[in-house]
């Protein structure tokens, strides 16, 4: 039994290789959603049917846990899908709840009341989809935590990334920070809320400037997905079968771009 990781696209592989370095011996499957994606540009029932059609494929290939790796997905889709209910003995975590944990100090499907927050003032980049579906501020008023949270829509950083336009993604990572310090000057620490912001994190902290806590997904959820399997042994069922990468797009044009992206070769499968 492997622990699925999904992703609308090839984001995810930020996140997925945070999980494998951190449990090494933990089978893996990806599934990049490549045929759909970008899912930032996308209305809310498009992203639950796409996110939900590939959670499906994810529990038949014999994933009882999947991880949404996109925060598009969770922040629009994972919240529906669970209150549609989940079978007996599948889950699907998001990747917001390993952020706020990393605010607040506490652990995945830990209920105790909330402690004392590390940063009131929290600026909060991601895809326009996440940003308008305020999410990750429902997720802080369902934990009753007291964050103030100022949101900025970063249009054009996937896009620019994917293309492999690094130039044009510094200077939209730039002119996003710009707009987010005006409406919030101060910011105390900054969550990068999209699969791909990892790739240009050291361009959010040097605008950001040092003393500015920069949480970035992928370790956190890494470390959360670890924790989390820590006191649930029998979702990590048997360990040593390695990584697999499935994707809804052509493969080998998938395998390409993944091996552009991570700099190193990834071969995926339909
Ligand atoms: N994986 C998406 C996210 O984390 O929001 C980014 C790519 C996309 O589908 N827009």
């Amino acid at each position: 039994m492997a622990v699925g990781v999904f992703d609308s696209g090839l984001g995810g592989l930020t996140v997925m290789s945070a999980i494998a370095a951190r449990l090494p011996d933990q089978p893996l499957i990806y599934l990049g959603d490549n045929a759909h994606a970008p899912y930032g540009v996308r209305g809310a029932e498009d992203i639950q049917a796409l996110t939900a059609a590939g959670v499906r494929r994810l529990w038949d290939e014999g994933c009882n846990l999947v991880v949404l790796a996109c925060n598009t997905a969770s922040a629009v889709a994972l919240r529906r899908m669970q209150e549609a209910g989940v079978p007996e003995g599948k889950r699907v975590l998001g990747v917001f709840v390993p952020l706020i944990e990393a605010l607040t100090e506490r652990q995945w499907g830990d209920n105790s009341p909330p402690r004392e927050v590390s940063a009131r003032h929290v600026a909060l980049f991601a895809t326009p989809a996440t940003v308008s579906s305020r999410a990750f501020q429902r997720e802080l008023a369902f934990r009753a935590i007291g964050v103030d949270v100022e949101a900025q829509a970063c249009g054009g950083v996937v896009d620019a990334i994917e293309e492999g336009d690094m130039i044009l993604a510094e200077a939209l990572v730039r002119s996003h920070v710009d707009a987010l310090k005006r409406k919030m000057p101060n910011p105390q620490a900054a969550v990068l809320g999209c699969t791909h912001y990892p790739l240009v994190q050291d361009v959010f902290q040097a605008a950001l400037g040092p003393e500015v806590t920069v949480l970035s997904q992928p370790s956190l959820v890494a470390d959360s997905l670890a924790d989390y399997l820590a006191r649930r042994p029998a979702m990590r069922g048997q360990v040593g079968e390695g990584l697999r990468y499935l994707t809804t797009g052509v493969p080998a044009r998938v395998s390409d771009r993944a091996t552009q992206f991570l700099r190193r070769p990834v071969r995926f499968e339909a």
